[in-house]
């Protein structure tokens, strides 16, 4: 592929920690077996379409710096086609096992929808091609429904009931798509649904059109026989001011009360765990205890910035303890981790994608190998057991079996004379801890 975008670059191989190679791995090893499971079936790394090769560097004061050949076509079909050429010689060199896309990333919008159907479908039918012929495949297809102005008061959550359908039909078609080509799951971001002001929005009305929404396409996804799972990204604003989908927690009751939480699991994103007053950590560990885990959209954010900057991660400790979290909680099934992280737009070589993807796959595998020693170790374990042992004790069975009243254990206080004595949560010990795995 001597006249290819990514001429200058071979396939990304591992090299080791020693490495001086700027475009290798010095921590993917991707056949490691890390307890019981090869490295990179723990990771299930994908890539993601939208901000590696459709946004052309852009921000609010000022234009596209990036010089990428398809946004000089001026038939978008034709630059879809190169795109996606590009775009898998990027997964291929890199490596990534998995894509992950929005509707309009792939393909053009119509002038109708018809138009814009018939344009997926012809990119899609290549796209089918190339995964054939380079085994990348597709961690989650989604749809995009917030750019357009239709969607400029929401989707789902729209007061104009035209808009709602004509988001269904979008929804329809990409979980189609997503089904063809034997998607692991599919993603739902409530970009728009949310409000800027409560004097224009009937919130209740919203929450019930959006229960409703969801509703449509879980049976959708039965009616086709779709296996994956369906996810809610949840973020707490941006582009609106208060987004519905705010953070976990927000999304679990959501779902509980549109009796849904069966049908769906979320995909949470480490910059929007910030954004919404949480650590990552919290986020995935909340999704894991209540059951509705599913996948990442790895990035990070900026703590000085208010907004989500999707940078691509880098720091190892808060990574070992994410994958900590997840390995206990079973692993990934069909979820994975989506880099869901942008170049920072003075990063205008093709290179600087390489180097991008190639830092956050380091920094997720020494995260998981890390975690492994965590685990495998099991002293941080210990001391969260020992600290609630009493539970297992007389006492704490007969309180959390329901054996007890409020009166009863009253009595037991008084009548045996408990004076709970303090203990240390020993924080810094384990802070002190943990900087040893490291
Ligand atoms: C926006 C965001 C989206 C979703 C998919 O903040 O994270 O790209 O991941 O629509
Ligand atoms: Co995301």
């Amino acid at each position: 592929m001597s006249d290819s975008f990514f001429q200058r670059i071979d396939k990304i191989r591992y090299e080791g920690p020693q490495s001086e190679n700027p475009l290798a791995f010095r921590y993917y090893d991707k056949d490691r077996m890390v307890l019981g499971k090869k490295l990179a079936d723990h990771l299930r790394v994908a890539v993601c379409y939208w901000h590696t090769f459709a946004w052309p560097g852009s921000d609010i004061f000022g234009q596209g710096t990036f010089d990428r050949p398809w946004f000089k076509i001026s038939n978008p079909i034709e630059a879809a086609e190169l795109k996606l050429k590009v775009a898998f010689e990027f997964f291929e060199k890199l490596g990534s096992p998995y894509f992950t896309f929005h509707d309009r990333d792939i393909a053009p919008e119509g002038a109708t929808l018809k138009e814009s159907h018939s344009n997926l479908d012809r990119i899609i039918a290549q796209a089918e091609g190339e995964m054939k012929r380079t085994g990348v495949k597709l961690l989650w297809g989604t749809a995009n429904l917030f750019s357009n102005p239709r969607y400029m008061s929401g989707a789902a959550t729209n007061p104009d009931p035209e808009v709602f359908a004509y988001g269904a039909a979008q929804v329809r078609k990409i979980l189609d798509i997503t089904h063809k080509l034997n998607g692991e799951n599919y993603v739902l971001w409530g970009g728009r649904e949310g409000y800027e002001t409560l004097l224009n929005t009937d919130m209740k009305r919203e929450a019930d059109q959006l229960g409703r929404f969801l509703t449509l396409v879980a049976e959708h996804k039965h009616k086709i026989g779709f296996k994956g799972t369906l996810l809610l990204e949840p973020k707490p604003k941006e582009p609106t001011k208060h987004q519905y989908d705010y953070d976990t927690a927000t999304v679990y009751a959501f779902l509980q009360r549109y009796k849904l939480d069966r049908e769906y699991a979320v995909n949470i994103e480490a910059n929007h765990a910030i954004l919404s007053g949480h650590t990552f950590q919290h986020e995935v560990a909340y999704a894991i205890q209540n059951g509705v885990f599913g996948s990442i959209d790895m990035n990070r954010g900026d703590y000085l910035l208010g907004w989500d900057t999707d940078q691509f991660p880098n720091d190892v400790q808060e990574i070992a303890l994410v994958m900590a979290t997840i390995l206990k909680g079973g692993g990934f099934t069909t979820g994975g981790m989506n880099f869901d992280a942008k170049l920072r737009r003075q990063s205008i070589d093709p290179e600087d994608l390489f180097h991008a993807h190639i830092g956050g796959m380091d920094c997720l595998a020494r995260g998981l190998l890390i975690a492994e020693k965590m685990i495998s170790d099991g002293k941080l374990e210990a001391v969260i057991n020992e600290r609630y042992a009493g539970w297992k004790g007389e006492l704490g069975q007969k309180i959390l079996s329901g054996k007890a009243s409020l009166a009863e254990l009253s009595d037991t206080v008084l009548e045996k004379g408990i004076e709970p004595k303090a203990r240390s949560g020993r924080q810094e010990y384990l802070e002190n801890l943990l900087a040893r795995y490291f």
